[in-house]
């Protein structure tokens, strides 16, 4: 398959201004007249004077240039697209033609899910739709009719503004859509069905009245509120932060239950994977109520950062990816804890980025080539581009950031642009110069950085070396380095934080944190001042999606976990003082665990006066994925086996501890969906599952209990799990049976039901491979909701190491026989759900050749799409 380079941009030949499009709407074959108005692109080079139209999957049936039918010697078909021969410099171009989305599981351009017609158009879904210039750098303004039978499909939506309607002499309704703002393809949608919409009203600081409309299927009008709630507040806060006020007269809201990713940020019509809408109570979780207000918040300000402005082309993504991830994560800190908020940020980036980064699949935020740019929706291009945004918020400070965001949005409204200029106006609003530190645009890898330091008592001088280093990756041996903000602060003994005075400074600032710049392969800092040797808080705030390496000793582990005054630092360092642990007690075999450790989980526990959502980040052991990511071979059972170990140590030399913090976090009465009500859930469920685990009586009674209650679904699923989970067989079977349980009450749920299939699929127990293979036979089961798939083969792949991992490889051998059968109906999720054995180098030899035999085994087969085929080719390089 053809490979795409940034370094061949060529802007296109031909413009759109205008775009009518009739779609004449049916689930098996639905026709589309588009009419496009045309004009040669004076900015690019003059071609053959053809015109190239990109199309797949479509049968046309007409197609006239200016209003004359076209022969067929003027134009050419070919499997994805048409060639017009010799067009004019201006035209008119009509085309008629007939897709089925029945037919497309892919889930890509106009498809159904359940009775609803619905589109996906990013990244090239419209080509699916009608012949097109099917990239983001033309940008046209859609007039939209779509005619359907109203006894099916009642409600009728596109982009923009409504425009009217009449009901045409067949009896079947035709409604206009006009968007004023001119748009690239990908932003196209439209939605067909019989579906209810629950409305309310947002007034802009302008004071325009702005209805809100979240349409869903009939049955689920009380599941909005939450994100309705989080809506208005996402538009408030735009307003107040950024000064950016919505732009259109409605904005809607579609909920539908086939869905590839999470949601999209259509103009004025964002389409959610209804995972990302509904929420009760009873229904979700506080982790689903919170992605609820953060994607839904992230689509919401797309509207500014990817529609107002958009891409000039799809290696551009994280100029609206990374940007609106830092807006969606500051717009959470705001909403809720900032501290905790951040820890969640970079235990995801922790996870997902860095291996990805130190992974075949490696690039660069701004990447320079890919087969397929579907493979490209990465936490790279997403989480990596919010770090490397935040870093230049933070080199501005918040005054000048915001005066540099004024200047972007001024400066480039309307029109499609690339990374590079988003960075020109941080440095131009900010008056600083970013040359250096662009090439985190263009460096994949993680920079590491290694940090030495001594102590001179006799002038109270404190050094510091850093050194950085990033690894080479695929396709860039070499590297740069990077300007990197470190933050660093000093801590006396009595946990105080102290002045950072460098040298050449004449006064001491006040007692503090500092951000260092680094830009030298090797940089070192004087600091002065210092009465006693202090213990550095390095990267405080997690500074640089960097890896940090410093040898701190235990006891400056548990002093920084105690009495650092960034809470980032605190819970960072439980982290490491935990994955020391856990890593020494798999390289001694052993399943002691130090008292000192123990001693340290006491001291936070009985903090009174923490932070319940933070106190349970800190006790919260690293993942099992996490801690394999640390080996040089990741030692699959070993891992396992001590943090169960640890776990249970946990809960049997801490239970009183823990029985007083789960007493503690229960004396509320009632739900709440506040910062406190979720901490003190999360506490104590966390307390819960170590008493569970270290098969506590009071524990085990404690979490039947809670889930025979059912009060709300982030107890009973954190009840039902640590029952599951539970080391004696007679819990194991109560689980079973409440699991049995779970599945009669909310068998009519789908959200409720991926849940229960999750559940079984990360299971610890041995036989949990073929409980999933027999889930496959599930009559909930389907291959063709993404939803259900990676509830029940993502969840095992991705989500239960110990049992994919299985040296017997019946693991890989599951997974590989689900890619082969997903790739043809639905190639992206195909795609995605190879993740887990793209890292096979970091195994042992044996597990090593079951993954590339299962790689090898799929690359084999015929007529893989691109996607699998990157991934798997990539992989085996
Ligand atoms: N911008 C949206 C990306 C997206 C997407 C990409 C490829 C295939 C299907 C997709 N669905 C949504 C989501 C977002 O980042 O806001
Ligand atoms: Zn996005």
């Amino acid at each position: 398959p053809p490979v795409t380079r940034l370094s061949d941009y060529q802007p296109p030949e031909f413009l759109i201004d205008d775009v009518s499009l009739r779609l004449e709407l049916d689930a098996e074959q639905t026709a589309v007249d588009a009419e496009l108005s045309l004009r040669r692109n004076p900015a690019a080079t003059r071609g053959n004077g053809d015109l190239r139209l990109d199309g797949e999957h479509l049968a046309l049936e007409a197609i006239s240039l200016n209003g004359r039918a076209l022969t067929p010697a003027e134009y050419q078909l070919e499997d994805d697209h048409l060639l017009v021969h010799r067009v004019p410099d201006r035209c008119r171009l009509q085309t008629r033609v007939r897709i089925n989305p029945a037919e497309n599981t892919a889930l890509e351009g106009l498809y159904v899910s359940g009775g609803m017609l619905c589109t996906q158009c990013e990244a090239e879904g419209f080509r699916r739709i009608t012949y097109f210039l099917d990239r983001p750098d033309v940008m046209a303004r859609f007039r939209v009719s779509l005619v359907a039978d109203p006894a099916r499909y009642p409600v009728l939506l596109s982009n923009g503004n409504p425009a009217g309607e009449e009901t045409l002499a067949d009896g079947r309704r035709c409604v206009h859509w006009e968007d004023p703002f001119p748009k690239p393809s990908y932003l196209f949608a439209i939605v067909a069905g019989d579906l209810v919409a629950v409305e309310d009203r947002f007034t802009t600081a302008s004071g325009r009245a702005i209805p809100l409309c979240i349409y869903v299927e009939p049955g689920n009008e009380d599941k909005c509120d939450h994100a309705m709630r989080s809506l208005i507040k996402a538009m408030r806060w735009d307003e107040e932060r950024y000064g950016r006020e919505y732009d259109l007269d409605v904005f809607n809201i579609v909920a539908v239950s086939h869905f590839n990713m999470g949601a999209m940020e259509n103009k004025g019509l964002n389409v959610f994977n209804a995972k990302y809408i509904l929420a009760r109570p009873e229904t979700a979780t506080d982790a689903d109520f919170a992605g609820i207000e953060g994607v839904v918040a992230h689509e919401y300000f797309h509207n500014w950062t990817g529609n107002r402005i958009t891409c000039r082309d799809w290696f551009q993504l994280s100029l609206k990816e990374g940007l609106t991830v830092y807006r969606d994560q500051e717009f959470s800190a705001d909403m809720g804890s900032r501290g905790v908020k951040r820890i969640e940020d970079v235990r995801l980036l922790r996870a997902r980025q860095f291996p990805e980064d130190s992974g075949p699949m490696a690039h660069p935020v701004r990447p320079d080539s890919y087969i397929e740019i579907n493979n490209f929706y990465t936490a790279t291009v997403y989480e990596k581009g919010a770090e490397v945004v935040r870093m230049q918020a933070n080199l501005l400070g918040p005054e000048r950031f915001r005066k540099a965001t004024d200047l972007y949005f001024e400066r480039f409204d309307g029109q499609a642009v690339t990374t590079d200029d988003f960075v020109a106006c941080m440095e131009e609003g900010g008056g600083i110069d970013l040359t250096q530190f662009r090439r985190w645009y263009s460096q994949a890898g993680t920079p590491q950085l290694d940090c030495e330091d001594d102590y001179d008592a006799a002038t109270g001088t404190y050094r510091l070396e850093v050194r950085q280093h990033t690894p080479s990756t695929p396709g860039q041996p070499e590297k740069q380095p990077l300007h990197i903000p470190l933050a660093l602060g000093l801590v006396d003994a009595e946990g105080r934080d102290m002045p950072v005075q460098l040298a050449g400074e004449s006064q001491p600032p006040a007692p503090g944190t500092r951000i260092l710049a680094l830009r030298q392969p090797v940089e070192r800092f004087e600091i002065l001042g210092c009465a006693t040797r202090p213990v550095p808080s390095l990267l405080r705030g997690f500074s640089a999606p960097v890896q940090l390496c410093y040898p701190y000793t235990e006891e400056q582990l548990s002093f920084l976990m105690a009495h650092d005054s960034d809470g980032f630092n605190r819970w960072d360092a439980a982290q490491t003082l935990a994955q020391r642990v856990l890593l020494a007690m798999v390289d001694d075999a052993t399943t002691a665990v130090p008292a000192s450790f123990l001693d340290a989980f006491r001291e936070a526990l009985q903090d009174e006066t923490a932070d319940p959502a933070l106190l349970a980040e800190v006790l919260t052991l690293p993942s099992e994925g996490y801690l394999g990511e640390q080996m040089t071979v990741v030692d699959v059972d070993g891992i396992h086996r001590v943090r169960q170990a640890l776990a249970a140590a946990i809960g049997s030399g801490l239970a009183a501890e823990l029985q007083a913090v789960y007493a503690r976090t229960r004396s509320e009465e009632g739900f709440d969906l506040s910062h406190a009500a979720m901490g003190r859930r999360a506490l104590g469920n966390l307390c819960l599952a170590y008493l569970v685990r270290a098969g506590d009586a009071q524990g085990l009674e404690q979490a039947q209990r809670q889930f025979d209650g059912q009060a709300n679904m982030t107890d009973v699923i954190a009840a039902l799990r640590t029952l599951l989970e539970a080391p004696d067989a007679e819990t194991a079977a109560a689980g079973e049976q409440a699991l049995a349980g779970f599945y009669e009450r909310w068998a009519d749920e789908p959200l409720v039901l991926d849940k229960w299939f999750a559940l079984q699929a990360q299971s610890s127990r041995p036989d949990t491979l073929a409980r999933v293979e027999r889930l496959l036979e599930h009559p909930a089961f389907s291959l063709t909701n993404p939803n259900r798939v990676r509830a029940l083969i993502g969840a095992f792949a991705s989500g239960n190491p110990v049992r994919f991992h299985a040296a017997d490889g019946g693991g890989y051998r599951f997974l590989g026989d689900r890619i082969l059968e997903l790739d043809p109906l639905n190639p992206q999720i195909a795609s995605r759900l190879l993740y887990p054995m793209t890292r096979w180098r970091r195994y042992d030899a044996g597990r090593q050749q079951q993954m590339r035999a299962q790689l090898e085994r799929i690359l084999e087969v015929e007529g893989l799409s691109n996607d699998v085929y990157e991934v798997v080719s990539k992989s085996l390089e």
